[in-house]
């Protein structure tokens, strides 16, 4: 007897930004954002792990540098519990109130940087999205720049959380696995060279989300 599988569901008013560190997806929401506000819209920002009080104490867990790192399952599972308290308390309620949300990394970071760069359970990643996160981003910008780059960037910000301090292969692995996942849902993936100056990438996401909103109630 097979099980139904819930499928996810694509609310048109959420969006999501990807990539990796340094990319600029905090200058990109912060653009998004105002266009969005700039036709009377409410938008909600937010950032993942993170967003709610107790998602943000499971964020510092997850990015401090201790003696004792989270084991890999633990580190997917704690990714979940933040992401189950943020949909649940913030994203749900705004969207149904008819707000956008714009959201730092959703559930795609799992897949990268849990699934296809710490070689964790993929099928167990999908199936935690369908039952615990059910719902996925309308548009999703992957913001997409050379991992020299992007760590340049960050450079001079100080010291490197615990997974900022991972080797460069790591990095090299999480830029190939966003590209082909944009690949594999080019419906709602939008790439963009984020090697290009912030003001011609936010105009490009801005472009993006404008095209998208045409198609929304
Ligand atoms: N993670 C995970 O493993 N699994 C998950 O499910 C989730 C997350 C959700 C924290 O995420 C970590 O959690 C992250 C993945 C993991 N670890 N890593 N790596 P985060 O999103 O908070 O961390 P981050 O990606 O490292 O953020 P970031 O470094 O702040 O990147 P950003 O927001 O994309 O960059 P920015 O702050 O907009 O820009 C960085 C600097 O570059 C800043 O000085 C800008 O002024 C400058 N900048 C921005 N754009 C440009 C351009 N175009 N040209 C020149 N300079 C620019």
């Amino acid at each position: 007897m097979s099980e139904q599988r819930p499928a996810l569901v694509r609310p048109p008013r959420l969006i999501s930004l990807e990539g990796g560190e340094g990319a600029g997806k905090s200058t990109v929401m912060a653009a998004l954002r105002a266009s969005l506000e700039a036709s009377g819209a409410e938008v909600v920002c937010t950032r993942e792990p993170g967003g709610t009080p107790l998602a943000e104490r499971i964020r510092a867990i997850l990015l401090e540098a201790t003696n004792e790192a989270p084991c890999a399952s633990a580190e997917l599972l704690l990714m979940f519990a933040a992401r189950a308290q943020l949909v649940e308390t913030v994203i749900g309620p705004a969207l149904e109130r008819g707000a956008w949300v714009i959201s730092d990394r959703f559930t795609d970071a799992s897949h990268v940087y849990q699934g296809a760069a710490r070689g964790g359970d993929l099928a167990l990643i999908a199936e935690l999205e369908r039952r615990i996160v059910r719902i996925e981003p309308a548009v999703t910008l992957l913001l997409d720049v050379s991992v020299a780059v992007g760590r340049a960037r960050i450079g001079n910000r100080g010291a490197l959380d615990r997974i900022e301090a991972e080797r460069e292969e790591f990095f090299e692995t999480v830029r190939a696995a966003y590209l082909r996942r944009a690949e594999q849902h080019a419906d709602r993936f939008h790439v963009i060279d984020a090697s290009q100056s912030a003001k011609a990438v936010a105009a490009q996401a801005v472009a993006v989300l404008d095209a998208h909103r045409e198609g929304v109630q």
